[in-house]
């Protein structure tokens, strides 16, 4: 599934010709790093422009959300994370998080002709299986928050046979059936993030553009958090990325974080 040496990337090749005003400009780049979104969150404590760019192509301590591991052999993915300063109230944060995920399904859809959809709450999904997640990391701020930093890793090239059967993972390659460059898919992902976040910064609402992205609406799923497990109709989401669970009994919950599964009963 490797595509071949041309295939690597470096800083100057991401910025040649990135249509962007902000978002990629400012490029770290590097073989090996613990976490993409480690290294933005501390270069964004030392004052890292919006826009700044931290991608690698290995991460020896990947994270996904609680805890998790992200795995990605050498050179297979992109592995990234993006500084944001949103002047935004921290309810409409999660929005710079929904805005990623809707421009990694632009730019798989654009690339490639794939259709890509989302997972509540932050899983990229192809044929149903998981080829990316994101992981968006907020850090306090009075007014607004000081830094949010978005990090997305997406399987382009990677053989879902490395990874353990029970992560239910493709990638773009494998649906594709042939290995895809990934610096045509980095630029138009980066041009897509900036389109979607400065329409967000200037007021407007990701949301219905999210909902129509995410499969699971509608359907019956099994929720599970850090509280306990239901099941019930995902029924919506709201301004604040929450999800509208309606239960058998009736009620509606809602909650801001969790996983999500197709229920079988
Ligand atoms: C996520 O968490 O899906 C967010 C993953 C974000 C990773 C990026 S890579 C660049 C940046 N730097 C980081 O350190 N992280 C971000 P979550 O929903 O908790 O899903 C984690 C689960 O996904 C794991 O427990 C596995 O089951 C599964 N998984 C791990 N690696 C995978 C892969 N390559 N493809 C598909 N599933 C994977």
């Amino acid at each position: 599934m490797r595509s071949n040496g041309s295939d690597k990337l470096s800083a100057r090749k991401i910025r040649d010709g990135l249509g962007t005003r902000f978002v990629g400009q400012n490029v770290v780049y590097r073989e090996c790093v613990a976490s993409t979104n480690a290294l933005a969150k501390d270069l964004a404590d030392e004052g890292a422009p919006e826009g700044t760019l931290v991608i690698a192509e290995e991460q020896t301590a990947g994270r996904g959300r609680l805890g998790r591991p992200w795995l990605a052999p050498h050179g297979s993915s992109l592995l990234m994370s993006l500084v944001f300063r949103p002047r935004l109230q921290f309810s409409r944060t999660p929005q710079v998080s929904m805005i990623c995920g809707l421009a990694v399904c632009d730019a798989i859809r654009q690339t490639t002709g794939l259709l890509a959809q989302l997972k509540w709450p932050n899983d990229i999904l192809i044929s149903g299986r998981k080829t990316g997640g994101i992981l968006t990391e907020t850090c306090g701020g009075s007014q607004y928050p000081q830094y949010v930093v978005v990090g997305i890793g997406l399987n382009v090239n990677l053989d879902p046979q490395t990874l353990p059967t029970h992560f239910a993972a493709t990638s773009i390659a494998r649906e594709l059936g042939q290995p895809l460059p990934r610096l045509q898919l980095l630029q138009e992902l980066l041009y897509r993030v900036e389109a979607r976040y400065l329409d967000v910064c200037a007021g407007v609402s990701p949301v219905n553009d999210w909902s129509a992205a995410l499969e699971t609406l509608g359907q019956r799923v099994h929720l599970t958090t850090m509280r306990g497990s239901w099941v019930g109709v995902a029924l919506a989401v709201d301004e604040e990325g929450g999800l509208l669970l309606r239960l058998d009994n009736g009620q509606t919950k809602r909650v801001l974080a969790g996983d999500i599964t197709l229920s079988e009963h």
